[in-house]
Formats: C-alpha cells, sequence, structure tokens
C-alpha cells in the first residue's frame, strides 16, 4: 500500500479523499491555490504545497508544479479527484514515466473514452448496445444525409471531444441536416480545437441512468447498480438518486451485467461510469467517465462501500476484493447539489459564509469542506456542498430529505437549497416521474422559487 499520496484537488472531493486515505493509514499532501490557503483541504491534510496563482491552469491544472510537489513531499500517488486532470490521459502518462502512481484508469482507457466516437466504437464492439447512429466521424453532408435517412428524423450531431452539451444540434429534418453539422463543427473546433463530428438517433423524452463499475485491471470488475441524474440544468447535474424509480431489478442486474463483463473484457482498471440514456425500456450507451463521479456517494450509501477507498487499493495494484454477491443494494439514497449560487437565476454567489449549520441525523451526510467564516473564491465551480440522504424506502427518504433541507442553513451567499425544498415537495418528483427534459420545464415555467 501507498505511505503517502497527494490530492491534486479542491473542495469537498479533496476531503473525501483524504478520509478515504486517514482510513487506509495512508499520509496526505494537499495541493492549493493562493486563493485556497484557508480552505480545509490544507488544514486537515499533513502536509501542503501552494502551486500558484488562483487561476486553474497556472495551479490545479499545473502539471509542472504537481510533480514537483510530489518530488518535495515524496507522494508516491496522485489522486485527481474529479474536473481539472481527472481525465487527462497525458498526465496519467506523465506520472507514470516520473514513477509516480495515478490513482485512476489506464492512460489508455482514458484516451479511448474521452473521444466520443472511439468510446462507442469501443462500447459497440464490447456488446454494450447504444443509440443508433453513424460508426464514425461524419466528414460531409452527403454521408451525413446517408446515414439520416438510414436512422431516421430527427438526428443529434455530437461532438467527438465533447462534454458539457457543446457542439451538439438537433436536426429534426433532412432540410435541417446541413446547418445542424456546421453549427455543430464550429462550435466544436471552438470549444475543443476539433471539429470531428458523428450523427445519432435523437431520443425525445429519455432519463439518464448511469452505471457504476470497478475493475481491478486483472481481469476482475463488478457494477454497484445505478444512479438516475436526469434532473440536470444547463447539462450540470442537480439531484441525482438511486436506484432508480424508472428500472426494476432484472433490467439492473441485466444492464450492469453487461458494463460488468464489458469492463473484464477491456480489463478497466478503478472507478468509473457507463452513461446511458434510458428510453421505453431500452438502455442507449452514450459515453463513459473515467473518473469518481461527484455524485458517487448515493451509490456508497446503498450498497456500503467506500468508493475512494477502492479506487486507493486498486491502484496500490490489490486484486478486488468485492465479489458481485456482495452488493447488495439497501435502501434509498438521493443527492442535491448544493452550489453557491443564486436559487433562481443561478448567478454565482461566492462570498463570506457567515454562518453555518449543517443537518444531521440517522441517514444524512453532508460533503462539503466550507464552514463559517470561509469565504469562497469566484475562480472555480459553485458547488459548496453534497447533501445526501439514505433511507429504507424512497419515501422515507424524501421525507428525511425534507427534514435534512429545513435543517440547512448556509448564511452570507446565496445557495440553491431553496430550489430542493421545492424539488422535494412536488409531486412528479415524489412519483419520480420525470426525464432530462423536467428541470429545465419547472424552471421556465416558473417553477422553483423556493417559496414552499
Ligand atoms: C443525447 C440526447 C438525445 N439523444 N443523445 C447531452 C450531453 C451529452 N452528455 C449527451 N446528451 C444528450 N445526448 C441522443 N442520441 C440528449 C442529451 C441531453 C441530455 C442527456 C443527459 C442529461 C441531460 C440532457 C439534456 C439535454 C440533452
Amino acid at each position: 500500500m501507498f505511505e503517502k499520496i497527494l490530492i491534486a484537488n479542491r473542495g469537498e472531493i479533496a476531503l473525501r479523499i483524504l478520509r478515504a486515505a486517514k482510513e487506509l493509514g495512508i499520509a496526505t499532501v494537499a495541493v492549493h491555490s493562493t486563493a485556497d490557503a484557508d480552505a480545509m483541504h490544507v488544514k486537515l491534510a499533513d502536509e501542503s504545497v501552494c502551486l500558484g496563482p488562483p487561476a486553474a491552469r497556472d495551479s490545479y491544472l499545473n502539471i509542472p508544479a504537481l510533480l514537483a510537489a510530489c518530488e518535495i513531499t515524496g507522494a508516491e500517488a496522485v489522486h485527481p479527484g474529479y474536473g481539472f486532470l481527472s481525465e487527462n490521459a497525458r498526465f496519467a502518462e506523465i506520472l507514470e514515466d516520473h514513477g509516480i502512481g495515478f490513482i485512476g484508469p489506464k492512460p489508455e482507457h482514458i484516451r479511448i473514452m474521452g473521444d466520443k466516437i472511439e468510446a462507442k466504437k469501443t462500447a459497440i464492439r464490447l456488446g454494450i448496445p447504444c443509440v443508433p447512429g453513424s460508426a464514425g466521424a461524419i466528414t460531409d453532408d452527403v454521408e451525413g444525409l446517408r446515414v439520416g435517412a438510414e436512422i431516421g428524423y430527427p438526428v443529434l450531431v455530437k461532438a467527438a471531444s465533447g462534454g458539457g452539451g457543446r457542439g451538439m444540434k438537433v436536426a429534426l429534418t433532412a432540410e435541417d441536416l446541413p446547418d445542424a453539422l456546421a453549427m455543430a463543427r464550429s462550435e466544436a473546433k471552438a470549444a475543443f480545437g476539433d471539429d470531428s463530428v458523428y450523427l445519432e438517433k435523437y431520443l425525445q423524452k429519455p432519463r439518464h441512468i448511469e452505471i457504476q463499475i470497478l475493475g481491478d485491471g486483472q481481469g476482475r470488475a463488478i457494477h454497484l447498480g445505478e444512479r438516475d441524474c436526469s434532473l440536470q440544468r444547463r447539462h450540470q447535474k442537480v439531484w441525482e438518486e438511486s436506484p432508480s424509480p424508472a428500472i426494476n431489478e432484472e433490467q439492473r442486474a441485466r444492464i450492469g451485467e453487461i458494463c460488468a463483463k464489458a469492463m473484464r473484457d477491456l480489463n478497466y482498471s478503478g472507478a468509473g461510469t457507463v452513461e446511458f440514456l434510458y428510453e421505453n425500456g431500452e438502455f442507449y450507451f452514450i459515453e463513459m467517465n473515467t473518473r469518481i463521479q461527484v455524485e458517487h456517494p448515493v451509490t456508497e450509501m446503498i450498497t456500503g462501500f467506500d468508493l475512494v477507498n477502492e479506487q486507493i487499493k486498486i491502484a496500490a495494484g490489490s486484486p478486488l476484493s468485492i465479489k458481485q454477491e456482495d452488493i447488495v443494494l439497501r435502501g434509498h439514497a438521493i443527492e442535491c447539489r448544493i452550489n453557491a449560487e443564486h436559487p433562481t437565476t443561478f448567478r454565482p454567489s461566492p462570498g463570506k459564509i457567515t454562518y453555518y449549520h449543517p443537518p444531521g441525523g440517522l441517514g444524512v451526510r453532508v460533503d462539503s469542506a466550507v464552514y463559517a467564516g470561509y469565504t469562497i473564491p469566484p475562480n472555480y465551480d459553485s458547488l459548496v456542498g453534497k447533501l445526501i440522504v439514505h433511507g429504507r424506502t424512497r419515501t422515507e427518504t424524501l421525507m428525511r430529505l425534507r427534514r435534512a433541507l429545513d435543517e440547512l442553513i448556509i448564511d452570507g451567499i446565496e445557495t440553491t437549497t431553496p430550489l430542493y425544498r421545492t424539488l422535494v415537495r412536488n409531486p412528479d418528483i415524489q412519483n419520480g416521474d420525470y426525464d432530462i427534459h423536467w428541470l429545465e420545464q419547472f424552471l421556465a415555467a416558473g417553477g422553483g422559487d423556493g417559496i414552499v
């Protein structure tokens, strides 16, 4: 096992990793920007290194500074958390070249999944069901029109390097396709420096359901059930839950085993998430994330396994000790992402937290790095914490979530807490009756004003 690891991240996930490391008896090195000198992850780590100025490219994305921090402190491995360098195959490779472990998958697998066209080709080869679409990149309008006629309209043009919904355009008919291709291309070129695009059948009212997997790179892989992340705003997840209110045990076992087998065939190492759209009883692969995700606690609450602990052990070379039959889903869990944003306009609201009271009690977990007196800097994303609630049934979980949200106090800044107080009382949410468009439609109709 490692004796010391470096955590190349900040905020709640840096604390989350620190906690897992401490429980494994591993010493921790925090890194931070000058804007984060007072951050909780710096206070709780055994050692800390300042990487540079606030801008992420000068600090949390600064590979030479991170290598120097490993060298100075003697850290044997780096946990990248999510965001920042977590899905940078080159970073994983550079660490390897310097004899430093990367707590994540092999560079080869990060690279494949980072290219959505390669990811989809790989998924098809591994027997994962995919959205009908082009076999590869679409290089001209004629080819696009041929594929469009084959799969039927509406179709969706997607960027190969896509993410966050950028470079995505719907074409309702063949007449719309040339413009959609051109717009997706130019958006993708501007956002990612890569204008390759591909085509898929556009699914109109799907849910977003993702499967958590763990592989050890030694031929073993398991799945830990699904998370329903359909409630999103501008491609940012807002509310995640497991089990999904939409699928049954049989469907879960089937799609879960397809993913686990695929990961065994890939010889995948580490934690990963296979993302699907789900519509009319069918799963359609869209992408795979090769990192620990923000919403991983939902899975931890219903399985009882510590995913970050497993990531670290796998990176240290341990064979996966959890067997598929050890994964027993117990009860229900829901996560609300609490952002430092205005609850209806979603304008960022950094600043000083003057008073903080997190909720507690049975089945309530708060993953956050904030404290009373802490000033949230304006330089990074607006996640201030996650409220995760577990109960024996979905109904009990909703009641517990309502109670926990009513206890939560964060003064001095605006947060999205009032939105959740509204959502938890909404009949559609209570019935589990929502798809990927529900939240934006609800907000557009003037819902979510926080008045309950
Ligand atoms: C789709 C889709 C409908 N049909 N693919 C959005 C971001 C990217 N990760 C995948 N996305 C979508 N892909 C097909 N063939 C609709 C979306 C989509 C979406 C997906 C998940 C959660 C929220 C979403 C919001 C809008 C569009």
